[in-house]
């Protein structure tokens, strides 16, 4: 099934890849660009897979695919790995010096951008047919530095002009309308004349299955200007409109958004949600025409999934296309939209769920508008029937309420199912934000706990120990990560606690060498590796794990001779641009590693390092050398996370909440293996009911009280007394929302803990063992297989 490789194919095809420069001469950056080029040709010449049998198709929709870099990855799925890397050697080239030029494509922020990237590489490993929908950002997420400090940013072009792995697809352009106004026909319907339009090119990058012989498309769209090539276009205005009103094409899909976890509401932002969602609708309808099926047939054959709310305007578009170009009546149309799409939720948190003003909507999409109208109105008379004048329960369901148009609310009206990530945060999500909706259809929801991919997350990013298992296991653990279970047996076996302990140990010297090269930092790899790697945000707690670094940092100056194990603390995180609390808390961290840092009575017990611009290819790095790993968000705010399941793979020990997925990683690795601590989802409830106040945490507790203060009083700051100014006033004066102070005595315990663990070598490495072999049920094919089996091809 695998697609063989041909020495003399890509020989060929190499050189003429190779044509335009003399080899001798080539750099690596070019060898790169040649290499995947001419992978890319060699993979467009190998037969596409045949159509599958009963199977629904899927098309997952979402505003970004963190997809990492790619030559790499398609190499390790495609099994041409090695025969490439021998060519290679034969041209003097090194195959692992040539895949570190590629930029990574950062087309996501953090982890619902990611978990996009795991699913569409087990959609093609497990052989679930579907096609990825998003947009083609000519900037991905900005580029960060820091400055003294604090955090700089800087666009990040990734060439999308020459990334080898893209294939244009003209013959696929949509012309997607915008603004304009509504008008009755002669039959009174509703009709739209968009004030001016836009064109959408497809761009596919291939998702290659692992060793199966399946490649599927992710298919990202560009807005270009419509090319007044249609003089009836020019004349009616449409292209010179869309000029008159300031939008350039190129704008739209010039760059990513970066926030996470937190709702904008700008005009250029719901532009591109239903520029993609306009173009993506479009395509699926055109594959099901051209493959000559009946219009009222979609619900049996294709199923959008849809990445949170972002691309919920492709509900009312579906809608419109059926009502007002195939002309079905409304219950034709209402019944195949509403078997069509299921929708995951990402976040329970108020500010991150999407409102938009009805004026934007309306003068944006107006017919849109008018249809998301109508299916509140029927709603309505639906919520009538079953809370009676109950203003208070239509206060919540309500889709179109106070000039606002709530697309979480019409995700689930419009659907035909609903999930959360984790076991908990489902839970959450009917008992806190849908009750009502649980109450009318308990059938809609479920849960779906995320996963990662095993093989950029383990076969890829720790090549040794990937070798490590497949000496001890017969099973193809790759694409059967329970297979994994079977290293339990060595849990005991000396030879294998070697061998597994000198693999963490090479892959913290790589992680050394690479700071000390980039950062010029030196670390002790004999020191504990502790990794707090993801999005910054107050919710995540990273000044938590900043406070118990103050801790150590007070207990050695108090006592110079204590006895602890080294430390180095790593962090990596981008804050929003205009998330100032996030950036203050990145500033408190660079300037506390620097006072650590360069004290001598520290030595190099204690190092803290925040590495700038973490990205995927810098995860691959961590996370393969980390010992610790840190999920510590409040309770209740992190929907699963799934840079828990990568560090727990790769042998790390986790210091959680009972958070997200946290709660089924303990659950799995069992309680001696992982550090929980913390206030529960209900003691934080309880707690804030009661009334919590953070100046009490600090009065009873000296310790705490201290290292407030050095905070306070410029100690770090070189005097500053303002320096810190924004997270501390959250944390004091602002009521510590998150539970920050209330959660740091038992972080520390349970940090102590480690320590203990830790100490006792024979211990720490069987927990670390029994972390990778427990952790299986983390990967994204079970996840997929999860989905195929509640949602997408369930009997209904
Ligand atoms: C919304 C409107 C306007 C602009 C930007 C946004 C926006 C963009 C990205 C809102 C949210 C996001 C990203 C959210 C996210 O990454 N959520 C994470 O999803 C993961 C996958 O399910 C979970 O593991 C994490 O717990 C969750 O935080």
């Amino acid at each position: 099934m695998q697609a063989t490789f041909s020495k003399t194919t890509f020989m060929a095809a190499l050189t003429r890849q190779c044509a335009p420069y003399q080899p001798q001469a080539m750099t690596q950056h070019q060898w790169w660009q040649a290499v995947s080029a001419a992978l890319a040709e060699q993979l467009l010449a190998s037969p596409p897979t045949p159509p599958s049998g009963q199977q629904r198709h899927v098309n997952y929709i979402s505003m970004e695919f963190l997809i990492g870099r790619l030559t790499a990855n398609n190499l390790i799925n495609l099994g041409w790995l090695d025969d490439v890397s021998e060519v290679l050697k034969k041209q003097g080239v090194n195959l692992t010096d040539v895949l570190e030029q590629e930029v990574d494509p950062a087309l996501g922020n953090g982890g619902l951008g990611r978990l996009a990237a795991c699913f569409l590489d087990s959609m093609a490993t497990v052989g679930q047919p579907a096609v990825g929908y998003g947009l083609n950002y000519q900037y991905g997420l900005f580029r960060q530095s820091f400055y003294d400090g604090a955090q700089q940013e800087a666009p990040d072009s990734w060439h999308r002009e020459t990334y080898p792995w893209f294939r244009r697809n003209g013959s696929l352009a949509v012309s997607v309308g915008f603004g304009g106004k509504l008008s009755k026909d002669a039959q009174g319907r509703e009709q739209w004349q968009p004030a001016f339009s836009l064109m959408g090119e497809a761009s596919d990058l291939p998702v290659v299955g692992y060793q199966n012989g399946i490649t599927q498309p992710l298919r990202l769209w560009q807005a270009v200007a419509m090319q007044p090539f249609d003089l009836g276009l020019f004349n009616d205005g449409k292209y010179l409109e869309a000029e008159r009103q300031g939008v350039e094409a190129e704008k739209l899909t010039k760059v990513l958004y970066p926030n996470d976890n937190h709702q904008a509401g700008k005009r250029l932002r719901l532009m591109q949600q239903y520029f993609q969602c306009a173009c993506s609708v479009a395509d699926i309808l055109r594959r099901h025409h051209v493959a000559g099926r009946k219009i009222a047939d979609l619900p049996q054959y294709e199923v959008i999934q849809l990445n949170d709310t972002h691309p919920t305007i492709a509900i009312p578009e579906l809608l419109r296309i059926l009502l007002d170009e195939h002309q079905l009546d409304w219950d034709a149309a209402w019944s195949i939209v509403s078997r069509t799409f299921a929708y995951t939720n990402h976040t329970l948190m108020p500010e991150a769920l999407e409102c938009w003003d009805e004026r934007l909507v309306r003068s944006l999409l107006p017919r849109h508008f008018s249809l998301i109208k109508q299916i509140n109105a029927r709603f309505k008379t639906l919520v009538q029937q079953r809370w009676p004048d109950d203003a208070d329960v239509w206060d919540r369901v309500a889709i179109h309420h106070n000039r606002q148009v709530r697309m979480a609310n019409l995700c689930v009206v419009s659907g035909f199912a609903v999930n959360g990530v984790a076991a908990l945060h489902s839970e959450l999500v009917v008992k806190d934000l849908f009750p009502h909706y649980h109450q009318l259809w308990p059938e809609k929801f479920h849960n779906v706990t995320n996963g990662i991919t095993p093989r950029r997350w383990l076969r890829q990013c720790n090549p040794a120990l990937s070798a490590l298992i497949d000496s001890k296991l017969n099973a193809e653990w790759v694409t059967d990560l329970d297979a994994l279970k079977g290293l339990e047996a060595f849990a005991d076996d000396q030879n294998f606690h070697q061998r597994y302990r000198q693999i963490k140990q090479e892959n913290k010297h790589r992680l050394a060498a690479w700071v000390q090269h980039t950062m010029g930092i030196t670390l002790n790899p004999a020191a504990i590796f502790d990794v707090q790697i993801k999005r910054l945000h107050e919710y995540k707690r990273q000044h938590l794990n900043l406070l118990h670094i103050l801790s150590l940092y007070r207990q050695l100056r108090d006592n110079p001779q204590l006895d602890m194990v080294p430390r180095v603390f790593l962090f990596g995180a981008k804050a929003a641009p205009g998330y100032y609390l996030a950036k203050n808390i990145i500033y408190a961290i660079n300037k506390v590693a620097e006072k650590i840092n360069n004290d001598p009575l520290v030595g190099d017990r204690l190092k803290v390092v925040f590495i700038p611009d973490y990205k995927v290819s810098v995860a691959e790095l961590m996370i393969p050398a980390a010992d610790v790993s840190e999920q510590i968000s409040t309770a209740g705010k992190e929907a699963s996370g799934t840079g828990n399941m990568k560090l727990a793979l790769n042998g790390a020990i986790t210091v959680g909440t009972l958070d997200g997925a946290n709660v089924e990683i303990a659950e799995q690795v069992g309680s001696g293996h992982i550090f929980i601590f913390g206030h529960t989802v209900d003691e934080v409830k309880a707690l804030l009911r009661k009334g919590y106040n953070p100046l009490s945490v600090r009065k009873k507790d000296k310790h705490l009280n201290k290292l407030l203060t050095e905070l306070e009083n410029g100690f770090f700051s070189d005097g500053d007394k303002e320096a810190f100014r924004p997270m501390l006033d959250s944390l004091l004066a602002g009521g510590d929302p998150y539970l920050v102070l209330a959660d740091f005595a038992e972080y520390c315990a349970a940090q102590r803990q480690v320590e203990a663990l830790y100490r006792d070598t024979q211990q720490w490495t069987r927990s670390t063992i029994l972390n990778t072999a427990r952790v299986g049920m983390f990967s994204s094919d079970r996840a997929i297989r999860d989905y195929q089996q509640r949602i997408w091809q369930a009997k209904r």
